[in-house]
């Protein structure tokens, strides 16, 4: 047995989770019979070669059986909900296709992928109109981890990944490939995509369900299954964990405390594994983690819990016996050195409901609110401003990079932030340091991932640049986007409501 400490601490600050102004929405246990759980396909490239991978990309409308009785109807790429997992290789030039089959514009936007602002990355300056459809190219250029595209045309963003605009994104390389986990995918690596969702009359209805702090459902939707199971016909089984969810903090155990192991967080593999029994993952974080059924037996179910409600059932099949041990070192994390004399960047998120704001102002498509030369390595402090007894927990995300934890109040990340991120949860009356370099040059946007927060205006932007090649961007305006919004939904501008657009 390996002698690591089993950490058993979620991790984050007991008055903060839960707490919403509005009225937090607990998990329910679905009362519909057991399904087994669905797993993505795997898109198809169009075409590889030993170079270049060719891929289709479609945002389509569908219908999708959730529940017993009337199909849902639900938005998906390449599917009628969620996608099709999207695989990319390191080093391989990257072309896609991206179409938008939806009765209006949506934009896809590739969380954590290091690629150039503010078009190929995919935010709101990046709208694809419906029946339309545009070329994105990228060298992928990052270690093996666990992303995802969702759509991000403010202020609708929150609205589109709830229809369904979510989809794992898997970086192959040739670093993660040598390491003993599994990565059979569908059979022992299988992603595990975790949202909520509230049901009327089988539908999903966004605006009745609207709440600024962040919309809820009471019912777990995990890959877009409702009640699911998983057969398990190996001992070692590898989960790449999203927190898909618009507002929810999953706080993740399996039943007998069974211990699991973290391998990756946000931006690839952990240097070192972390054992834990009970993990707390905040909206738009991933974890890999392997579980090792070992100790059942055929029969047995292992269930995984967010508090105390069952979100996935693990029925224990014959398996193979597999006592592979994790080496206590896994991959080596860059860490470069932060440029002398530079800047510390800050980033204050303020407020709950329509008060939501970053450094006092509100989200504007139109104005640059910090910049990075490309090449430095600075530190940013991102604080929540939150009442630490009634506030929330801010999970901070920032487009264009993978960065390091750096300190949490001066004090050191927690066990499994050692890794490559793209988001961190901010608690309240917490800052968090980061040390951030880029790749690309580009306008990016930083944000609070409750996605009704960063529609509300809980969202800046910054530049990287390089000041020998000096660059301009034509960056969309909200009138633009609000005139086409209001066409194609068939109103009149001063009859458009999306929630937040007026925050
Ligand atoms: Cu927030």
């Amino acid at each position: 047995m390996s002698d690591r400490k089993v950490y058993t601490d979620y991790f984050f600050d007991e008055p903060a989770f839960n707490t919403h102004d509005g009225g937090y929405v607990p998990l329910k246990e679905p009362t519909t019979p057991q399904e087994a759980l669905r797993i993505p396909k795997l898109l198809k490239p169009n075409k590889e070669t030993d170079t270049d991978m060719y891929y289709t990309v479609i945002a389509q409308t569908g219908e999708t059986q959730l529940l017993p009785g009337a199909k849902t109807k639900t938005w998906g790429y390449n599917t009628s909900l969620l996608g099709q997992t999207i695989v990319f290789k390191n080093g391989k030039t990257i072309h896609i296709t991206l179409k938008n089959e939806l009765p209006e514009l949506t934009t896809f936007h590739w969380h954590g992928l290091n690629v150039d602002g503010p078009i190929t990355d995919g935010g709101c300056h990046a709208p694809v109109y419906p029946g339309k459809s545009t070329q994105i190219e990228f060298k992928c250029h990052q270690p093996a981890a666990t992303l995802w595209l969702h759509a991000h045309p403010c202020p609708a963003t929150a609205e589109h990944v709830w229809k369904g605009l979510a989809d794992g994104v898997i970086v192959k390389d040739d670093v993660e490939s040598k390491l003993p986990f599994p990565r059979n995918y569908g059979v022992d690596d299988i992603p595990l995509i975790l949202q909520d969702r509230a049901f009327h009359d089988n539908q999903f209805d966004y605006i009745a369900d609207y709440d600024p702090d962040g919309v809820q459902g009471p019912t777990p939707m995990i890959n877009g299954t409702i009640n699911p199971y998983f057969d398990v016909t190996t001992q070692r089984l590898r989960l790449r964990i999203l927190d898909g969810a618009n507002r929810r903090e999953w706080r993740l155990h399996f039943s007998d405390d069974l211990k699991f192991t973290q391998i990756a967080s946000d931006g690839g593999i952990l240097p070192e594994p972390v054992d834990f029994t009970h993990l707390m993952i905040t909206c738009a974080e991933r974890a890999e983690i392997i579980v090792d059924f070992g100790k059942y037996k055929p029969g047995d179910e292992v269930t995984l819990y967010s508090d105390d409600v069952p979100i996935v059932r693990f029925r224990i099949h014959e398996f193979a016996k597999d006592d592979t041990k994790l080496p206590d070192h896994l991959v080596d994390i860059p860490d470069p050195q932060v440029t002398p004399n530079s800047q510390v960047h800050k980033v204050v998120m303020s407020g709950m409901d329509e008060m939501v704001e970053i450094n006092g102002k509100k989200f504007d498509m139109q104005r640059i609110d910090d910049k990075q030369k490309l090449g430095n390595v600075e530190y940013w402090d991102i604080s929540n401003t939150n009442d630490r007894d009634t506030g929330m927990i801010h999970p901070y995300h920032m487009h264009g990079t993978q960065f390091r934890v750096v300190s949490r109040n001066g004090h050191d990340p927690y066990p499994n932030e050692r890794g490559l991120k793209d988001t961190i949860g901010v608690n309240p009356g917490e800052t968090v340091r980061i040390k951030v370099w880029f790749e690309h040059l580009g306008v990016y946007m930083y944000h609070c991932h409750i996605i009704e927060h960063e529609d509300g205006g809980m969202m800046a932007q910054f530049e990287v640049y390089d000041p020998d090649r000096p660059k301009t961007y034509k960056l969309m305006d909200m009138d633009t986007l609000m005139t086409a919004f209001a066409k194609e939904r068939g109103v009149k501008k001063d009859e458009l409501y999306i929630p937040g657009m007026d925050m």
